[in-house]
Parts: C-alpha cells; structure tokens; sequence
C-alpha cells in the first residue's frame, strides 16, 4: 500500500516536471537564486543610484545639438571607420575613480551604473575580445571599469555595467536593425558570432571585476520589429550571468514587460506606471523598480545642454519614486577628460544634503500604503509610515490610511503634528512650510 502510494507520487511528480519543461523551452523558465532575491531586496533598500554614460562619444559633445550626445554617431551618420578616429586621441588623464565615487557616495547614492559598451560599439573597459577597447585603443590605455570597481568596494557602494546589445561598431551586428545604418559597414555578418561576442564581453564583465551588482541592458529595441528579434537568445545570456554570479541583477530596458530571467524593471524619464515620454507603456511588473533620470536633457555629455534640472525637482522626483516602490537612477555624463560636470557635482551635494536629514523616510522603504495623491506620496519601513507632501495649501490635509497611529512627527524638527482619527483616514494638521523645504515630511508610527 505505502509503496504504491510512493510510486503514485512520483508518477505525479515525474509529470509535473516534464510539464515544466517544456514550458520552459517555450518561455525560458527562471527561478531565481536566494542570493538573487537577497540582492533584489538590497536593491530596493539601496533605492538611489548615479547613471554614467561615458565613452568616445563624450568627446562630441552632442556636436552642437540639443538631444544628441551618446547617439551621435548614428544622428550624424558617421562611418564606423571615421567613428573610430575618435579612440586615438581619447584620454581622460583627470579621471579620478576615487574622487567620482566620493562624489556619488556624498550624494547618497547606494550604487553607480555604468557604461561599459554603449550603442557606439567601444569597451570601455580592457577586453580581448577586441582591440576597439579603451586600453587598447586609446593613449590613456589604462581601464577605467576595474579602477571604478575597485573605488566602490572600497567606499562600499555597487557596480552595475549598462551593456548595449545593439552595436553600430560591429560588423557581425547584421542584418541591422533600425538605427546604426550610417555606419557603412559590409553587407554581411554573422548575427549568431556577435551574440557570441557579446556573451564572451559580458564574461569578462562578471568575472574580472568583482561582484557585479547587475546588468542593465539596453538596445534590443533596436531589432524589435524586425525578423531578428527573437534571435537575441536572451535566456542563455541571462542564464550565463546568474551561473558566474547568482546576485547579479538583470534588467533591460527594452520597453516591454519584463522576459523571463530578469530580476528588476526600469523605467526612462518617467515615473513607473506614466507615459509623457510615448515609449513607456510596458505594463508595470512586481520587480524591483528603478526610474532612470537626466540631470539636464542628455545622457551623454552635452556641449549645449544647460536645461538642468533644479535639485528641488530631482529631489522630488527620486520622492516620488520611491512612493511608487520604484528606485532613482540620476544619470550625469561625464567630460572627455574624465570629470564630472561641475554643475552636476553642486546639484549632487545638494541632493546629499538633503538625504543626510530626510534619508530614513527613503532608504529602505516600499511604497507606502496610501497609492500616490496629487499633493504627494507614502513610503513605509515597518511601522513607520512617511507622509511626503510636495503641494498642499491648506493646514489640514486628510491621508486615506485606515490605521491607528500612535504619534506623528514632522521630520524636519521632530515637533508633534497634530492629528485627527476618522473612521475612513486621518487628518493632519500640517506645519507651515519653510522657505526652500522641498518636501514637507511628517512620520507616522503606527500603534500595531
Ligand atoms: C536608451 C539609449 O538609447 C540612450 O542612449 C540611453 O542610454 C538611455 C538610458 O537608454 O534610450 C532609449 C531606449 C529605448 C527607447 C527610447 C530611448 N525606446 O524604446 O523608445
């Protein structure tokens, strides 16, 4: 009797995962590793990064044009063996990794995601699976990456590379996709050999430069109403990464809702869940998210580019974020001799200012319980709940939270907020706001 039971479950069992698996080869089934879920929480905790977009096209500057920096070669239609001119005189003797990671750290930031290949093809890191490489194409020949990385494990803050799929440098890049056709390349390649490329980059990526927080990838749009768009073999190159380092975290900003193997969702210029951009309307996933942001109009350096942001509205939009579970990732472009934009830095100090006295009503949060409102957002660590009130004119501003609230304090001062229990929320009665404060704070502490 037992030994039938035995045999019987193990008929179920053997069919189940036969089930499974074809699925799997249709959808790629993934699950993720303890460790990728720990770092997925770390992540969310960490909340704020700084976004690096730095490579031969910083040294353009956008060629005079507003929009144009990282995209310049395919905006102007520059061949691929002119493009490459750009290496030989690309030197960024004031890079200091230290002092950019003191910068970040300053500012709060938690990690740094950099480009380690963007659209244009170049490493900027020493690789061997091309010479079209930093170290080995350029007078500065040292690698940049592996000093970054070795700056955040020493200020303890994570390293994401961005890697583009796409590549207009390439000639195995082929057939192309929607952009890059200006680069002149040969008619002919082998799709399949650059997938190999990129995979062998992306091994050394993982294995020559320490933990590796994760992989933002970007590009595969490119093919996205193409015949090549299934031919990416996504699974294998996310499956590649979890095998070197189970933490590391994928995420590609394709646009659409996250493949199976990804491990957070992100969102461009737009808060998750909005559009005034037009490409954001992938539906919003239970990743961990993350809301990448300019500081000015660019990613990459921009000669002309001076529209920056005030630190009130970054301050306000990595709030926002947060209200809506999602990360903030504030990109600066850095120049062609390996500063940071002096702009940019004065804006980060500010933005660390304002973290050194407002950090816990952001880091380690969620979204909170009340859903976005027009005067603001709700965060919540255990049972601290975070009212941030961006616009309100009244003194009374009524919170749809139906719990009892044991004290409520304005962050600013830890002075009492005075507070009224309704049956359908509470009402606040909210200091007056001083001059410059951002975001007005008050800090619920729940009764249970
Ligand atoms: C991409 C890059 O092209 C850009 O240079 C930068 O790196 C940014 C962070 O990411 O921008 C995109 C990507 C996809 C779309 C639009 C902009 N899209 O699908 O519409």
């Amino acid at each position: 009797m037992r030994l039938c039971r035995h045999v019987w479950v193990m008929a179920v069992v053997l069919a189940a995962a036969a089930v499974s698996a074809s699925a799997a080869d249709e959808r790629g089934a993934y699950t993720p590793s303890p460790e990728n879920l720990a770092a997925r929480e770390w992540f969310q905790d960490a909340k704020f990064g700084i976004f690096l977009h730095w490579g031969l096209y910083s040294q353009l500057g956008g060629a005079g044009n507003p929009g144009i920096a990282e995209w310049i070669m395919n905006d102007a239609n520059i061949p691929a063996k002119h493009y490459e001119r750009l290496a030989r005189f690309f030197n960024p003797t004031a890079f200091d990794a230290d002092a950019w990671v003191r910068t970040f750290k300053a500012a709060g930031a938690r990690y740094v995601t950099i480009t380690a290949k963007h659209h244009e093809g170049f490493a900027m890191f020493a690789t061997r699976t091309t010479n079209y490489n930093i170290a080995d194409a350029t007078p500065f020949k040292r690698d940049p990456l592996a000093e970054l990385a070795e700056a955040c494990r020493k200020h303890g803050l994570k390293l994401f590379f961005y890697y583009s799929q796409l590549d207009w440098h390439h000639t195995d890049y082929f057939p192309l996709g929607e952009t890059g056709h200006g680069a002149e390349r040969p008619f002919a390649g082998e799709w399949d050999r650059y997938i190999d490329y990129q995979d062998a980059q992306l091994k050394e990526l993982l294995t020559r430069y320490g933990p590796v927080a994760g992989i933002w990838f970007d590009g595969w749009w490119d093919q996205k109403d193409t015949v090549m768009r299934g031919s990416w073999r996504l699974a294998q190159t996310y499956q590649l990464i979890h095998s070197l380092q189970p933490a590391a975290l994928v995420g590609n900003n394709h646009h659409v809702t996250p493949f199976p193997g990804e491990d957070f969702q992100m969102f461009e210029r737009d808060l998750p869940g909005e559009n005034t951009m037009g490409f954001n309307t992938g539906a919003v996933s239970n990743l961990p998210l993350e809301m990448a942001e300019t500081m000015n109009g660019s990613w990459g350096f921009n000669l002309i580019d001076d529209q920056f942001k005030s630190t009130r509205t970054l301050i306000r939009s990595l709030v926002a974020a947060a209200g809506r579970n999602s990360n903030f990732l504030l990109n600066t472009g850095p120049l062609p001799n390996g500063e940071l934009q002096a702009e940019n830095v004065a804006t980060l100090r500010e933005v660390g200012e304002w973290l050194t006295r407002n950090g816990e009503s952001v880091y380690g949060t969620r979204g909170g319980p009340v859903s976005p409102r027009p005067w603001g957002v709700t965060t919540q660590a255990g049972k601290r709940v975070y009212v941030h009130v961006f616009d309100w004119s009244d003194s009374q501003l009524f919170v749809p939270l139906r719990a009892k609230v044991a004290g409520a304090r304005s962050l600013r001062n830890s002075s009492p907020v005075a507070i009224r229990h309704r049956s359908d929320g509470i009402e606040l009665t909210l200091p007056e706001p001083l001059p410059n404060e951002w975001v007005r704070i008050v800090r619920l502490d729940l009764a249970e």
